[in-house]
């Protein structure tokens, strides 16, 4: 069931959606086993365009139609890019997206391509393109709908009452990747509504950590290109719900990114995309107590090259039984 289960709680009626939301919580066997913890997965991969952003972008987007927008613009890491393409063809509106060139994965380029967005590849990086769609918006008549927008944290924080309706309450922890850390706010505005909040543990990548420093970074670097982002537009929310909720913000590297990464694809049997592990790297890392829910915020389909770096070789093979005998059981 979509998230538009529940409408009552979101601003606007769901013009513009595809069956967004109603993600699996999948429990962590082997997870569960090396931390003492009960872990869960939220596995936002399986929403339309592959991750988390299409939750706020059914709302954001069904807005922007009832007001008569003609134009959807972002900035973007990637899923953004793509889900925003994606909701402004359904709707048919005029969809831009703005990135940093040479740091968005394949997957997402492709995404927004064929959804026939205007895709404009910045010399800079995502801080430079979200300021710079920021001023647009500010002097044409475009949609914004980047997580600045409200209704994208509105949409947003539906994950949060289906972990609750899943679990029957509240984990004691939830672990999530933040770079412009709205979907950690929309997590807060969620469980807040419903009076039951996990403590939030926040993870950043160290090159990309500027919440940890507790300063902008003016050059982010990681490997999780979706979270490579140096000035959070939602910095003075997301430290409220760490310090509201009795969580935490603190960072892993990338070689832990990576490592939770193949972890969760070789054990678990979930691919997700790196900056999705930071999650689990940080949950590994840090630890936890109890029942904890980690957030994988997208499919790891976006990114092949990352995989294919990462993962062994593939085998090659003669077409006679002898050969793939050997190849298979070998
Ligand atoms: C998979 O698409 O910022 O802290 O432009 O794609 O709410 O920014 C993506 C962010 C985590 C961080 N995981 O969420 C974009 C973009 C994945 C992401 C985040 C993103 P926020």
């Amino acid at each position: 069931m979509s998230l538009w289960r529940y409408a009552d709680r979101l601003p606007v009626e769901p013009l513009v959606t595809m069956g967004e939301g109603g993600t699996p919580l999948v429990l962590a066997e082997h997870l569960s086993e090396l931390t003492g913890c009960e872990v869960w997965l939220k596995v936002e991969g399986a929403n339309p365009t592959g991750s988390f952003k299409d939750r706020g972008m059914t709302v954001a987007v069904s807005a922007a139609v009832q007001e008569g927008a003609e134009v959807v613009v972002c900035a973007s890491t990637g899923n953004t890019a793509a889900s925003a393409a994606a909701y402004a063809a359904r709707a048919g509106l005029r969809g831009a997206v703005i990135v940093p060139e040479g740091k968005i994965a394949t997957g997402k380029l492709a995404q927004a391509l064929m959804h026939g967005a205007r895709v404009v590849a910045l010399r800079g990086n995502f801080d430079q393109a979200l300021a710079v769609v920021r001023e647009l918006a500010a002097l044409h008549p475009v949609s914004l709908v980047n997580s600045v927008n409200e209704y994208r944290i509105e949409g947003q924080k539906t994950a949060a009452f289906e972990v609750v309706d899943s679990l029957g309450e509240a984990p004691d922890v939830l672990c999530i990747p933040v770079g412009n850390a709205g979907n950690v706010t929309a997590y807060w505005r969620g469980f807040s509504e419903l009076g039951d909040s996990p403590a939030l543990h926040g993870y950043q990548a160290e090159g990309a950590a500027p919440l940890v420093h507790g300063a902008p970074v003016s050059q982010p670097e990681t490997v999780a290109s979706a979270i490579r982002i140096g000035n959070p537009a939602r910095w003075e929310d997301a430290m409220g719900a760490f310090t509201s909720s009795r969580g935490a913000v603190r960072a892993v590297s990338d070689a832990e990114i990576l490592d939770a990464y193949t972890l969760l694809g070789s054990r678990e049997g979930v691919f997700c995309e790196p900056a999705s592990a930071a999650s689990v790297a940080g949950l590994l890392k840090h630890g936890a107590e109890g029942r904890v829910v980690c957030v994988l915020t997208g499919h790891g389909l976006k990114d092949p090259q990352t995989a294919m770096n990462r993962a062994s070789s593939v085998v090659p093979c003669e077409p006679e039984l002898a050969a793939v005998e050997k190849a298979v059981l070998g």
